[in-house]
C-alpha cells in the first residue's frame, strides 16, 4: 500500500512538473510588447509607418498590412538580424480599418505569428460641419 501511494505521488509530482515546464516555456515565447498604432487603436491621422516592439530580439519574417482595398505597400523586408524594435514605413494609408499580420522568429527558434487591427478615422477635413 505504501509503495502504491508513493507511486501515485511521484506520478502527480511529474505531472505538475510537466505542467510547470509547459507554462514557463509558453511565457518564454517572444511576443509583441507594443505597437504604433496600438492594437484596437482609433487614430486620427494616417500613420506613415508601423512600429513594432517585441519582448526580446526577433527576426521579423512577415509583415502584411491589409485594409479594405488592395494590400498596403510597406518597406518591410525579412530581417536577417534579430532586433527588438522595428519601424516599417508604410505609405498610402488612408481612412479605414487595417489588420497587421506579422510573423517573427524568436531566440528559441520558434516562429510566433499574430495580428492586430487599428482604425484610421476619417480625416477631420471630411467630417467638417
Ligand atoms: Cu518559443
Amino acid at each position: 500500500m505504501q509503495s502504491i501511494n508513493s507511486f501515485f505521488l511521484v506520478q502527480k509530482l511529474l505531472a505538475t512538473l510537466v505542467l510547470l515546464l509547459a507554462t514557463s516555456s509558453a511565457f518564454a515565447h517572444t511576443g509583441l510588447k507594443e505597437s504604433t498604432p496600438a492594437a484596437d487603436a482609433n487614430v486620427q491621422a494616417a500613420p506613415a509607418k508601423i512600429d513594432l516592439v517585441f519582448t526580446a530580439p526577433v527576426r521579423l519574417v512577415k509583415l502584411e498590412v491589409a485594409g479594405s482595398g488592395p494590400a498596403v505597400e510597406t518597406e518591410f523586408k525579412p530581417s536577417a538580424e534579430a532586433v527588438a524594435s522595428y519601424s516599417i514605413p508604410a505609405a498610402g494609408l488612408v481612412a479605414g480599418s487595417y489588420t497587421v499580420n506579422w510573423a517573427a522568429i524568436g531566440a528559441d527558434g520558434h516562429t510566433v505569428s499574430d495580428s492586430f487591427s487599428f482604425v484610421v478615422a476619417p480625416s477631420s477635413a471630411s467630417s467638417a460641419p
